[in-house]
């Protein structure tokens, strides 16, 4: 019998199992090595599993009421509607703020749409499914266009628990380098330049490392040369909130003899091109906040010339994983990333602080100390800044605060869950 026959003549069915067994153990172990490398560069212990399997999601709106009223050049905000994501998975909690404001005139999302997204979609793909990591959450949310600050706020919470399942503080867990990171304020629009070098004044003596003004058409120059005057050498930035337009460009350029750190979304809120023909006619940077929510965003308006400086704000770029993203591009290009704020609560500050202790953070953050926006904050302690203007990065697991289970209980105005229904005893 030649070899030939003899292959022939094998039952065909032990050959049908053969590939079958050699396909599932292939994929076996390329799925063991995937994970292997996966703990390795992502956690201490290569052994931790770390499998996530969503039980619960409660997404509810609390109240708040800033202590005072914040002016931008899109409008005055003083009682916020913030939308917080609690999930549950494996016993374990984690929290996650969606950063929305009110009306869609920060961006286009606003906290009802995002209450609407999580609710329709978000939920129902999340929910009841399994994953090894947060950082697979862009891609399970991939069906959802934009809505950045909605899908943000649940992956988010997914971060926080997977830090907790690791024992490690979640700035740890995302690759953070510094053990506390550095502070700035943003100052909303005031009636009159002496008002505003007043609280210049007494957030400086509180110790805060850099002042943003806010600024828009007809209180602009003659606020900044008033603050510019009173502190010849502070770090002094101004953000217009796509308050000017292009031809605008001449007298954005009187800005240039303020010696400031930088200008901040000065044009429209999607116009990176228009940005980069105006960076060319100033001195002073352009930092780009509103116009990037994604990696090819930053990429696009580095290569471009649009900005030397990037606002990095966590729920507008879709939550840890983008933010990481466009943190390494930015780094890659030796552009420097500071963390922006929405007017957070302590669990979206708590984010902000994980977040900004990324290497690239090399410059003071809007993240300030809780006391400057509320009474009382829902994490406890609250945030709280140092004399030298700088918040230490938290060393317990997780986000790093207590939650103040009852405070939110309070403030909800309203909440919905969604519970895995195959598993039993969930309540
Ligand atoms: O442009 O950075 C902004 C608040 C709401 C919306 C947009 C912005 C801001 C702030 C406040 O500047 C930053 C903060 O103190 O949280
Ligand atoms: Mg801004």
């Amino acid at each position: 019998m030649s070899p030939h026959d003899r292959i022939v003549q094998r039952p065909l069915q032990a050959d049908y199992f053969d590939t079958i067994w050699r396909n599932v153990s292939i994929r076996i172990t390329t799925w063991c090595i995937f994970r292997l490398t996966a703990n390795l560069g992502s956690s201490t212990n290569i052994f931790q599993w770390g499998v996530m399997q969503i039980e619960r999601l409660t997404l509810r709106e609390i109240r708040m009421r800033l202590k005072a009223p914040f002016e931008t050049s899109f409008g005055v905000t003083q009682d916020r509607r913030i939308l917080l994501a609690e999930i549950w998975a494996d016993g374990v909690r984690g929290w996650g703020e969606i950063t929305t404001v009110e009306s869609p005139s920060y961006n286009s999302e606003t906290t009802e749409t995002a209450r609407h997204i999580v609710s329709d979609f978000i939920a129902p793909l999340v929910v009841g499914r399994s994953f090894f990591a947060a950082s697979e959450l862009p891609e399970a949310l991939s069906g959802v266009r934009g809505h950045y600050m909605a899908k943000a706020g649940v992956e988010n919470a997914l971060w926080d628990i997977e830090a907790q399942q690791q024992a490690l503080p979640l700035w740890k867990l995302l690759g953070g380098s510094r053990a506390e990171i550095a502070c700035g304020v943003s100052l909303g629009i005031r009636e009159n330049p002496e008002l505003l070098v007043k609280k210049v004044e007494e957030e400086l003596n509180s110790g805060y490392q850099r002042i943003k003004l806010k600024i828009k058409p007809g209180k602009d120059l003659e606020f900044v040369a008033s603050v510019r005057r009173a502190f010849p050498d502070i770090l002094l930035s101004v953000d217009a909130n796509s308050a000017y337009r292009l031809p605008d460009a001449k007298h954005l350029a009187k800005l240039d003899e303020f010696n400031l750190l930088m200008i901040e979304q000065p044009l429209e809120w999607d116009d990176i091109h228009s940005h980069a023909r105006l960076q060319a006619q100033l001195q002073t940077a352009i930092c780009l906040d509103e116009c990037i929510s994604t990696e090819r965003h930053a990429a696009g308006a580095i290569e471009s010339g649009a900005c030397r400086i990037i606002n990095l704000k966590l729920g507008r770029v879709g939550g840890h994983t983008s933010a990481k993203s466009v943190h390494n591009t930015c780094l890659a290009h030796n552009v420097p990333v500071w963390c922006g704020g929405m007017l957070e609560s302590g669990i979206g500050r708590a984010h902000n602080i994980a977040m900004s202790t990324l290497p690239g953070f090399t410059l003071p953050g809007d993240v300030s100390a809780s006391r400057r926006y509320w009474a009382d904050d829902i994490i406890e302690p609250p945030v709280e800044v140092s004399s030298r203007g700088t918040i230490p990065a938290p060393n317990t697991a997780g986000l790093g605060y207590r939650i103040k289970d009852e405070l939110i209980d309070k403030l909800t105005a309203r909440s919905r869950t969604w519970k895995d229904h195959s598993l039993v005893g969930v309540q």
